[in-house]
């Protein structure tokens, strides 16, 4: 599992702020602790209240690199903040995301050709999130036979079905789940897939109980990563678990590993 660290992200009050402020020690903080925490990959999203989007993804690509080494995902709706972020990326970036639609697949998968970085596509297209999961298939079908008509190997693909919160879209866990096996087999070598965990359990009660509850089950449908938050103990546990259950990991090091620290 390719663990993407998800709390860098202006949707959090306290990141929003540490960017409007441009409180270099807040995001740094944030981006050794998840490191610390077992995050191969950092999520980098400026937030629904950046005024400036370019500025703030600039910003924020620098203060990270300062501290950490792990590749970024860079985390946008606008082609020209994901643009300006991959100028900067000092290690293979990831760009976060490309949607079905016609349009934005060429500007992304152009943009991923030309800074040699992997993509997120997301199985929506205009009309938003599909309920079914064979709607999700036909849009990530769509997203694979792009990537391959711009030369993007298909292991640089990571397909993502979209999590919607379980409390007011209970039918789509399941479909979401389904999703996950179907889009293995689409193509070989098989694409990755991740999903924005932390959806799931948006506005419910037991947050982290319903996240690794997820989880779990999605890397039994295999899952090959997940934007997550990984200072959540219990969800990590829970995760290098699930691996070692599925014998994952030759000889359960990252088993062993995490309960020689405990
Ligand atoms: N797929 C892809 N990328 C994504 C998502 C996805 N990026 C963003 C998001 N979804 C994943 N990251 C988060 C980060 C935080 C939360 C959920 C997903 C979250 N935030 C708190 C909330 O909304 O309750 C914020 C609380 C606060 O304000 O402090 O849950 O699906 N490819």
């Amino acid at each position: 599992m390719i663990v993407i660290g998800e709390l860098i992200n202006g949707m959090f009050k306290d990141v929003a702020r540490a960017i409007d402020n441009r409180e270099v020690d807040v995001i740094q903080h944030l981006a050794e602790d998840q490191v610390k925490a077992g995050a191969q990959v950092l999520d980098v999203n400026t937030g629904p209240y950046s005024k400036n989007p370019v500025d703030d993804m600039k910003w924020l690509v620098e203060a990270i690199q300062k501290t950490v080494s792990v590749p970024l995902a860079l985390d946008s709706t606008k082609p020209e903040v994901i643009e300006e972020g991959l100028k900067l990326v000092s290690k293979r970036a990831i760009i976060n995301s490309t949607s079905a639609d016609e349009e934005k697949m060429s500007r992304i998968f152009g943009l991923a050709k030309e800074y040699n970085a992997q993509v997120i596509g997301l199985a929506m297209d205009r009309s938003g999130v599909p309920n079914s999961k064979d709607k999700r298939l036909e849009l990530a079908a769509a997203i694979v036979a792009k990537a391959m008509e711009y030369g993007i190997n298909t292991e640089d693909l990571f397909l993502d079905p979209i999590v919607l919160p379980v409390n007011v879209a209970q039918t789509q866990g399941h479909e979401v789940i389904e999703s996950l096996r179907e889009f293995r087999m689409l193509c070989d070598p098989a694409p990755n897939t991740t999903i924005g965990l932390s959806n799931v359990s948006q506005g419910t009660k037991y947050r982290s109980l319903v996240n690794r509850t997820f989880l779990t089950m999605a890397i039994a449908n295999g899952l090959t990563s997940a934007i997550l938050d990984p200072l959540d103990k219990e969800l990590m546990d829970a995760m290098i678990t699930a691996e070692l259950i599925l014998n994952k990991n030759i000889y359960c090091d990252s088993f062993l590993d995490a309960y020689r620290k405990k």
